[in-house]
């Protein structure tokens, strides 16, 4: 299932008269509209690989049909999404779930659908068939040396196949962590992860980075050994410059300013980037924006306003990422949803008037703050995203084409009924 130019511009020519008529109502608002199309245009969100098929929950999994049975059937579907978006150019891949071994041909084909590799994941969160010790009670705090060592190997395969594939960056995630008080010595559990932790920074090649994500519970729920910011902000401290932050929307205690969490990490020069994702309740790893886009904006304020302050590249100086996944969608529809919020938000964070917003914060003027703000957030910018969408090849509506391409229908019939691809 390949999605051609031709195809493209034919659906957007039957779309195109109103989006002139919508975008130029926007567009003559905006001050310096070209360049925020431009920085539309370069933004780009990786997919992770283990959304492109249904999510399981603790209670059981209903498959999709059509899902990728390969690597390479899942570089393909993320080359569908960005051939439809042109805001999803890179893929994220996640080991053992993926097993990259022919890397040659895997970047060779990620290249074809000019995608790159973002960060690398691990995984000893699981105990994999023919593994000689237990993850059950952690990997990298364990007591075990035998463990600790088992797991840092593994983090440093993830980072060789990284290399092989063109990814600069690890990213760990640790179920570490305990269920009942007592059952571990924070202090022990806290060194005995920095020092594997250290281990892996050590077999970082010169530009690799190693992004610490942080949770505050599940699969523990007593206490998670990297269980907030702070906790990790003292890991990658420790560890040292090519050391970072990740922070996943879902991973925080209920009602948490992450926006606030985001601007001083920023600040301090240790934000890695994301995994964006929403939620109600907890790690619920629902579609981007779908509970509380107002937070994804304000999220998103603090980025543009803490990146220009540091005169970062908002496209490629943090990680930018999705790490959702569920049961009701079409995975790849969601991920189409996802990335449109994301870039929704941050349309509206590059049209936030800062001047007026800094002169109201210095005159206390609270009112005008909020309604600063809000006039940004309230602004339809889905016209401008289109439009630069439009402007970089990709379809006006990636939902509305993905169905009248009946993408779903001929994916079930190339790979089948019954797929189910690898992942949590
Ligand atoms: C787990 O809760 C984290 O969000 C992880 O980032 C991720 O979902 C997992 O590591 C899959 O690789
Ligand atoms: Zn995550
Ligand atoms: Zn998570
Ligand atoms: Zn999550």
């Amino acid at each position: 299932m390949k999605i051609e130019q031709y195809q493209i511009a034919e659906y957007n020519n039957s779309l195109l008269k109103a989006q002139e008529r919508n975008y130029s109502f926007v567009a003559e608002k905006v001050n310096n509209v070209s360049a925020v199309l431009k920085l539309l245009q370069e933004f780009q969100v990786a997919i992770p690989s283990w959304a492109l098929g249904t999510g399981g929950t603790r209670f059981g999994r209903f498959s999709g049909a059509g899902e990728p049975r390969s690597l390479e059937e899942k570089i393909e579907d993320v080359g569908m999404l960005h051939a439809l978006n042109q805001s999803s150019g890179a893929i994220s891949l996640h080991i053992p779930w993926d097993i990259p071994d022919n890397a040659a041909a895997m970047k060779a084909l990620a290249a074809q659908h000019n995608l790159r590799f973002d960060a690398m994941n691990s995984n000893t969160f699981q105990d994999q068939p023919g593994q000689a010790v237990s993850y059950k009670y952690g990997s990298l705090q364990h007591t075990d040396k035998a463990v600790r060592k088992q797991a840092i190997e593994h983090n440093i395969e993830v980072i060789k196949y990284g290399e092989a594939l063109g990814s600069d960056a690890l990213s760990v995630w640790l179920a570490d962590g305990s269920c009942f008080p007592g059952q571990l010595n924070f202090r022990g559990a806290f060194q005995r992860t920095l020092e594997s932790l250290q281990e892996i920074y050590s077999a970082l090649p010169d530009h690799w980075k190693v992004w610490v994500e942080y949770k505050a519970f599940e699969p523990n729920f007593y206490s998670t050994t990297v269980g907030d910011w702070g906790q990790s902000l003292l890991f990658t401290s420790k560890l040292g410059p090519k050391a970072y932050t990740l922070v996943d929307l879902g991973h925080h205690l209920p009602n948490a300013n992450i926006e606030q969490i985001v601007s001083l990490l920023l600040m301090e020069g240790k934000l890695a980037g994301f995994h964006f994702n929403d939620s109600k309740y907890g790690d619920d790893d629902l579609t981007v924006g779908s509970i509380n886009p107002y937070q994804l904006f304000l999220i998103f304020n603090e980025l543009v306003d803490g990146m220009n302050a540091r005169g970062m590249n908002h496209a490629t100086d943090l990680g930018w990422m999705i790490d959702a996944s569920h049961n009701v969608k079409d995975p790849l529809e969601d991920l189409l949803q996802s990335v449109e919020a994301i870039m929704i938000a941050y349309a509206q964070a590059l049209l936030v008037d800062t001047k007026a917003l800094s002169a109201a914060q210095q005159s206390n003027d609270v009112v005008a703050a909020q309604e600063i703000l809000q006039q940004a957030y309230r602004t339809d910018v889905r016209p401008l995203v289109a439009q630069a969408r439009m402007l970089a090849g990709g379809a006006l509506d990636p939902l509305g084409m993905y169905r009248q391409q009946k993408v779903r229908e001929n994916l079930i019939k190339e790979r089948g009924s019954k797929t189910v691809a690898t992942g949590l």
